[in-house]
């Protein structure tokens, strides 16, 4: 090791650092411009899909638009940074190693700023990239199927500037965007094609109810569109079901079954 007296007086280039970023940073945008699942969506979700995804062996990337991961979950309720989960649920935390402590009435309780950060973590250790600052603004569709994902800067996004994005190719995608739901909002606007929801469209979240939010999300986390599969929060609204307040169980359950789809659909993509 260097004593502090030698590396204060070594040579420090702005250029040299710029090129370091630049250099590697194109390298892993380069090496994810096909993958087998692209995950839009860091939220507890997401980064659950993306852990169980890379654990099965296939090529994953996570485009999340802003700079931090987590989603929704740092917040907790009300900004009290804990999350709840049920007992079925607690097996997805003890994975990653979130510590928890069991409630008072059978609900186990954990850290939410612990939380996000091991999501990421076992995501990343399971071999998921995970690019930040990025938003999916379209969808790559070709005859019938979802086969990537179009991205762009937010900050292009946020300062409305007309900057053409790019595509990154991918077997299946998987919509984890949250309450907006907004890959399978895109989807519907621009093919028109009817889902396999009550009324063919975007149901819209239904109003706060925690048990029934929690017991249908499973049942909506499925494969909407051939390449196309929604998981989340995003799930809810685009089934019309309850939202369900600050416990995540279903959340993360929801991104481990998006990732079993994602795995048997990806087999049946055929690149055109
Ligand atoms: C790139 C995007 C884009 C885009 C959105 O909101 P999230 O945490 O979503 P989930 O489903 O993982 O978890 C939901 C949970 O946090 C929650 O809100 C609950 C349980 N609510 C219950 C209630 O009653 O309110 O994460 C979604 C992520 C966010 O980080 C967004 O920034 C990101 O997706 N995102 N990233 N391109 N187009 N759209």
């Amino acid at each position: 090791m260097l004593a502090p007296e030698k590396w204060i007086s070594m040579k420090v280039d702005e250029s040299e650092i710029a090129g370091e970023i630049i250099k590697h940073f194109s390298r892993d945008l380069l090496e994810n411009l096909e993958v087998d699942v692209a995950i839009v969506g860091g939220g507890p979700a997401g980064l659950t899909a993306a852990r169980y995804v890379g654990r099965l062996g296939l090529k994953t990337c996570v485009f999340e638009r802003n700079l931090h991961i987590g989603g929704g979950i740092w917040g907790g309720g009300i900004l009290f940074p804990r999350i709840v989960v049920q007992e079925h649920a607690k097996r997805l935390l003890e994975e990653i190693n979130v510590k928890f402590e069991k409630g008072e009435r059978g609900y186990y309780v954990a850290d939410s700023v612990e939380t996000a950060c091991k999501c990421a973590i076992g995501a990343i250790e399971a071999g998921a990239k995970i690019f930040v600052g990025l938003s999916v603004e379209d969808l790559l569709i070709r005859e019938k199927r979802v086969g990537g994902v179009v991205i762009n800067w937010k900050a292009v996004e946020a300062a409305k500037m007309h900057v053409d994005p790019i595509g990154i190719e991918s077997k299946v995608v998987i919509d984890a965007t949250g309450h907006e739901a907004s890959l399978v909002r895109t989807l519907v606007e621009k093919t028109k094609v009817k889902l396999p929801t009550r009324s063919g469209g975007v149901e819209g979240e239904g109003p706060m109810w925690a048990e029934k939010g929690e017991s249908e999300i499973l049942k909506s986390t499925r494969e909407v569109y051939p390449g196309l599969i929604v998981a989340g929060m995003a799930a809810c609204t685009v089934f019309g079901s309850p939202r369900m307040g600050p416990i995540f169980g279903g959340m993360l359950l929801s991104g481990e079954k998006a990732a079993r789809i994602a795995a048997k659909s990806s087999k049946r993509f055929k690149r055109h």
